[in-house]
This record gives C-alpha cells, structure tokens and sequence, in this order.
C-alpha cells in the first residue's frame, strides 16, 4: 500500500502543556490514521496504488473524479508535514538560513509571525497556514481542508494545522492561543532549514 502511518517523532506528551498526549493521541491515531486507511481504500487496484504520496497529490488535484483520493492523500501528506513541523522545545525566533530569509524577503520575524498568525486566523473552516519557498522567495500561504501548496508549485517549508482537531481539547474554540503557542513552543526551526536546503 502506498499510503503509511509514520510514527510520530516524539512521544505523545513531548508537546504538553501546549498540545496535550490526548490530542496528539487522538489526531495522529485517530484522525491520520483514518485519511491512511480510506485513502488506501480508494487507490486499492488503481493506477495511484503504486504511486508515492506526493505523485498521488499531484496526479489528482483539481479533478473532481479524484477529490476523494486527493483529499486523502494530501491529508496524510500534510499530517506527517505538520508533526515534523513542530518539536519539543521549539518555537521563537529562527536561526540559520531561514532566519536571515525570513529577515530578507518578509521583513523580519515579527511581520512573519504576525502575518502567520493572521493566515490562520483568517482561514474559514478547516484547513493549513504555510510557509512556502515561491519563485526563491519565502511565501506564507493559507489553504482550505486538504489542500497544499505543493500542487501550485510552491515547496513547503513549516505547516500548521488549524482544523479544529489540531486544537479544540487544549484551547476549544481559542485558535489565536493555539497558534501562538504554536509559533512560541513549538514551531521547528530545525525542519524549516532542512526544507529550505
Ligand atoms: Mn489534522
């Protein structure tokens, strides 16, 4: 199958108190689990089922034909995409490369930081905010449900869930407190670098 549930890379409660064992438990057991499971379930004997993820992505987006297995696989995608986004011991300002990127084509980390907050903040319903590598230039991006800038030829670098599974049992219906905590706790500079190399 082409579709896999990666283990998360921490344990369940490395995020506490930001985001707690029980929702992390529940949205990588549970609800990655489920877009691993139906997306396999619908690429079983199809041209997708041999495919890599981001191949899958790709090959189906914008086709309405597709929408369930694009929905799919780029849920799985994103998930894996987020856990690696943030790490124990994160958040706050970059260093490296991204630092100085961010320093150069966004105007600093505050006007990052608050226009991240913003994107996610302003994305209706369910969905991503990104920070993306566009053209050579470092982009932030919101996205609705399971969409991902990938398949606009941006390449991503950090992602944050804003569905109200990433949050609700530790903030309810607070998400600016989430995604502050996300970008003071938690956001993995470390990853960011990598993906920008
Ligand atoms: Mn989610």
């Amino acid at each position: 199958m082409a579709l896999e549930l990666p283990a998360l890379p921490y344990a369940l409660d490395a995020l506490a108190p930001h985001i707690n064992a029980q929702t992390l438990e529940i949205h990588h057991g549970k609800h990655h689990q489920a877009y691993v499971t139906n997306g396999n379930k619908l690429i079983e004997g199809t041209e997708f089922a041999a495919m890599k993820v981001e191949d899958i992505i790709k090959a189906t987006a914008g086709k309405a034909d597709k929408a369930g297995i694009f929905n799919n696989a780029a849920q799985v995608w994103n998930h894996t995409f987020y856990w690696h986004s943030m790490k124990p011991g994160g958040g706050g300002k970059p260093t490296g490369a991204i630092a100085a990127k961010i320093d150069a084509d966004l105007g600093g980390y505050d006007k990052f930081a608050q226009e991240f907050a913003q994107a996610g903040a302003t994305q209706f319903g369910s969905g991503w905010a990104w920070l993306v590598l566009e053209n050579g230039k470092l982009a932030i991006k919101k996205t609705p449900n399971a969409e991902n800038p990938m398949t606009a030829g941006a390449k991503p670098l950090i992602t944050m869930d804003v569905w109200e599974h990433a949050y609700y049992l530790d903030f309810q219906n607070r998400r600016p407190d989430y995604m502050k905590a996300f970008l003071d706790h938690l956001v993995n500079w470390d990853f960011a670098n990598q993906n920008l190399g």
